[in-house]
């Protein structure tokens, strides 16, 4: 009989090795396998103390409570809206993620996204593609270099876009719901200040129930005509409708998001806009990432099992007084 702790797999790892990795420490069982779920877990739920999920992939409250054993989550991401910290710090379930080791790749990937859509890299992309340069050059764009981006939550990943920034010697300016005296930068006080001073209004702020629709029709109309929106966060933020209401009339000049409301799907009506660059949630998407990410996510798991505590818990995950 297998002496290995009962790990339980929610949803599919975006590093498929991590899978096989895990197996050599604990005796895992993946949850999309069973046909029916939630009436497996109603059988088997009580052999699990260990679940791995995904940033991206929704753990509902009836799975924790189908797992009355259950003392450690170990998430795939930096994100974690997904996890209902009510519930899990009612039963002290230790809860890890994986921060820091993403934040220059998403933060290379808001510049990427910034480049992007204000010189209209993927759609002169498509202009060459389509046979159209021929009859004519591609429209002039808007220069990054030099100008103002605004930076809306800074914390790590923001941080590590505002360096960048820096680089393109551009100004920076960010709102955070408090002032940092530990940065370099201008704090302004509401997302619609930021976004009236911004050329470049970069969302970095974490996901969730208390930023949502944070940047709505108000925010936009303050960014106006000559503004761009970059969002490497969480849909969530963004009043997705007012946006794609904004970017119909041009109220805004364009926008470059990685993350939707209700991935993967996105609403088809900013399929038909050229002022939009549309990524399939790939800001942390590199083997040297996902790779550092899925580390994180075994080292949380094997710490706890040896010493009772994840290496890196999420910000509101119970611990004991002794760490
Ligand atoms: C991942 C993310 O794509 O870390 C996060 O919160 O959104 C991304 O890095 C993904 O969610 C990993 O599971």
């Amino acid at each position: 009989m297998s002496t290995k702790e009962k790990i339980l797999i929610n949803g599919t790892l975006l590093l498929k090795q991590l899978e096989t990795d895990l197996t050599e420490y604990f005796d895992v069982t993946l949850l999309r396998e069973q046909a029916d779920p939630m009436g497996w877990l109603r059988e088997n739920g009580h052999q699990f103390t260990g679940l791995v999920t995904s940033a991206g992939v929704p753990v509902p409250v009836e799975l924790i409570q189908a797992l009355p054993n259950l003392k450690v989550v170990s998430s795939f991401g930096v994100g974690y809206d997904q996890l209902n910290e009510e519930v899990l710090n009612e039963r002290e379930i230790r809860v890890g993620y994986t921060p820091d080791v993403l934040n220059d790749c998403v933060a290379d990937l808001a510049i990427g996204l910034m480049i992007d859509i204000a010189r209209g890299m993927s759609a002169a992309d498509r202009y060459v593609r389509d046979g159209k340069w021929p009859s004519g050059p591609f429209p002039l764009q808007r220069r990054v270099s030099g100008k103002r981006m605004g930076i809306l939550g800074l914390g790590r990943i923001g941080e590590a876009i505002a360096k960048r920034g820096e680089g393109f010697g551009m100004d920076i300016a960010y709102h955070n719901r408090n002032k940092r005296d530990d940065v370099p930068y201008t704090w302004l006080g509401s997302p619609e200040a930021l976004a009236d001073w911004s050329d470049y209004l970069v969302i970095a702020v974490t996901g969730g129930a208390g930023t949502a629709k944070l940047v709505d029709a108000n925010v936009l109309k303050a960014l106006g005509p000559e503004g761009f929106l970059i969002n490497i966060s969480r849909g969530t933020v963004i009043d997705e409708e007012a946006l794609l209401g904004a970017l119909q009339k041009r109220e805004i000049a364009g926008a470059a998001l990685d993350v939707f409301t209700n991935e993967p799907h996105v609403p088809s009506g900013f399929f038909e806009l050229d002022n939009v660059v549309l990524l399939p949630h790939v800001a942390s998407a590199t083997h040297e990432t996902r790779r550092a990410m899925a580390d994180l996510v075994l080292e949380n798991l094997r710490h706890f099992y040896a010493t009772g505590e994840v290496r890196t818990p999420v910000p509101w995950s119970v611990q004991s007084t002794q760490q």
